[in-house]
C-alpha cells in the first residue's frame, strides 16, 4: 500500500487521470489524499466530481474554500450573480450533483491525519493560534457538524456576508464568529501578523508582500515540528518557501502550471505539466 498526496485539482480531470496512470495507482490498495478545492477554475469540474465520487473509497479529501462555497450555494445562500457564481450554479444543475453533495461532499472533513505516521493534511494549513492537536481536531469537528447538518444555511449566510473573523481570541469566541475563524484557518489562511492574527487578502510570494506579514508556516508553533503538514490553497508558492516538514502541494495546475503529487513512503515527488490556462 502506498499513500499519495496531491494538490488542488480545480476540475483538472485529465491531469489527475494522467498522474494516476504515471504512478500506477492501485485503486484497491493505494490511498490518494487530496488537499481540497476539487472544483471551479479548471475545465472539467463535473467530470472530476463524478470520478472522485466513484473512487471515494480510495481517497481522503479535505474541503477547500471553493468546495465550501459550492456546498453553500447548494443549500441556497444568496449569490452575487457574477461569472464565478454562474459557473458554480451551472455545475449544481448537472445530473446527480446534488446527491453527490448531500450524500458525500458535505460530509468531507476539514482535516485528515494519521497519528501513527505523524502527518496531517488540511486545505490552507494549521493556524499558529492553535498549539495542540486536540484543539485542532475539536475545532474541525465543531464546524464539520454544522456543514453537514440540515440547518447549515444560516451559518453559510453568516460566513459569506459578515466580515471574516481572524483572531481566535484565546478560545473565547462563541457561535458563528467562532466557526468563521475555524473555517478561515482551515481553508483560507495564508499570512499572519506577528501576533498570529490572520490576514486574509495577500496571496503573493513572501518577498512581494509587506514584511509585517509572515506566512503561517514560518510562525512559531510546536505542531509544525511535531507533525509533517501537507496543505494546498497557495499556488504562487510553487512548492517553495516552507520548512522541510511542511509541504505545499498546490502548484497551480488550473492556471497552466503543474500538478504535484508526493509519495509518502517513497518520499518522492511527481510532477505533471498542465497545458490549459
Ligand atoms: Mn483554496
Amino acid at each position: 500500500m502506498t499513500t499519495y498526496l496531491i494538490g488542488d485539482l480545480h476540475g483538472c480531470y485529465n491531469e489527475l487521470v494522467s498522474m494516476l496512470k504515471k504512478i500506477n495507482f492501485n485503486y484497491t490498495k493505494d490511498m490518494l489524499w487530496i488537499t481540497g478545492d476539487i472544483i471551479a477554475r479548471g475545465p472539467d469540474s463535473i467530470k472530476l466530481l463524478y470520478f472522485l465520487y466513484d473512487i471515494r473509497h480510495s481517497i481522503k479529501l479535505v474541503l477547500g474554500n471553493h468546495d465550501l462555497y459550492f456546498i453553500a450555494l447548494s443549500v441556497g445562500i444568496k449569490h452575487k450573480y457574477n461569472l464565478y457564481d454562474q459557473e458554480l450554479l451551472f455545475l449544481l444543475k448537472q445530473p446527480h450533483i446534488l446527491d453527490i453533495i448531500n450524500n458525500w461532499l458535505k460530509f468531507q472533513p476539514l482535516i485528515q491525519y494519521n497519528i501513527k505516521k505523524k502527518f496531517l493534511m488540511t486545505h490552507a494549513g494549521i493556524t499558529p493560534q492553535w498549539n495542540s492537536l486536540k484543539i485542532v481536531l475539536a475545532s474541525a469537528r465543531e464546524v464539520e457538524q454544522i456543514i453537514s447538518s440540515h440547518n447549515s444555511k444560516e451559518f453559510f449566510s453568516y460566513l459569506y456576508h459578515y466580515p471574516q473573523v481572524t483572531d481566535w481570541d484565546n478560545n473565547q469566541l462563541q457561535g458563528f464568529p467562532r466557526y468563521s475563524f475555524i473555517i478561515n484557518s482551515f481553508t483560507n489562511m495564508r499570512y499572519c501578523y506577528s501576533n498570529g492574527t490572520l490576514e486574509m487578502l495577500s496571496k503573493d510570494v513572501p518577498e512581494k508582500v509587506t514584511s509585517l506579514l509572515k506566512p503561517w508556516f514560518l510562525m512559531n508553533n510546536i505542531l509544525y515540528k511535531k507533525y509533517k503538514i501537507f496543505f494546498g490553497h497557495w499556488s504562487t508558492l510553487q512548492g517553495k518557501y516552507t520548512p522541510k516538514n511542511i509541504i505545499g502541494l498546490d502548484t497551480g495546475c488550473c492556471w497552466g502550471h503543474k500538478l504535484t503529487l508526493f509519495s509518502l513512503e517513497e518520499k518522492k515527488f511527481f510532477y505533471l505539466k498542465c497545458h490549459h490556462t
